[in-house]
């Protein structure tokens, strides 16, 4: 269908933080961003809150639990490649258990997660979080 009779979704992805200087990465496998290295994350439910969708999501993707779920950011994404718009919310939170390794749980849809420290990220990045970091935003916790 045209972009016209199509809505935007929400999706709702997360910065796991990690020593407070590294995120939880995967590479993509999927039509939308194949190969790039993107947040843990998914679509928001009906009648969800964004921090119930990013407990969900990480734990359905990565196994990992986690807490301390906060709103960092929204951002606004049109992909006109397959003619995807997404209002993207940007959380960030940290680990139940720090020494838990994160799992592959969706291997069809991830090569693998890994930590990444923000000044040294890998790439190419998914492009709504290129975008940002290209902005100069950090997820991090300052004092
Ligand atoms: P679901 O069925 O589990 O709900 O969906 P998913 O298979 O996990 O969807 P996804 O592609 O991982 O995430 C939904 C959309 O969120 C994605 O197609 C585009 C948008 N999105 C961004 N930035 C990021 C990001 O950094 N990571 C992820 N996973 N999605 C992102 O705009
Ligand atoms: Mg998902
Ligand atoms: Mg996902």
């Amino acid at each position: 269908p045209g972009s016209s009779s199509r809505a935007p979704r929400v999706a709702v992805v997360v910065c796991l933080l990690k020593d407070n200087t590294k995120v939880l990465l995967g590479r993509r496998r999927s039509s939308r961003g194949d190969s790039t290295f993107a947040l843990p994350g998914g679509h928001l439910e009906f009648g969800e809150s964004f921090e119930e969708c990013a407990g969900r999501e990480m734990m359905e993707e990565t196994g990992l639990a986690i807490h301390n779920i906060e709103l960092l950011t929204v951002t606004n994404n049109v992909f006109s490649d397959d003619n995807a718009h997404y209002v993207t919310v940007f959380m960030r939170a940290t680990c139940v258990n720090p020494e838990e390794p994160p799992r592959n749980m969706e291997p069809d849809k991830c090569h693998g997660w890994d930590w990444y420290r923000w000044d040294n990220l890998p790439q190419p990045l998914f492009h709504p979080l290129q975008n940002m970091v290209q902005d100069g935003f950090t997820p991090f916790y300052t004092t």
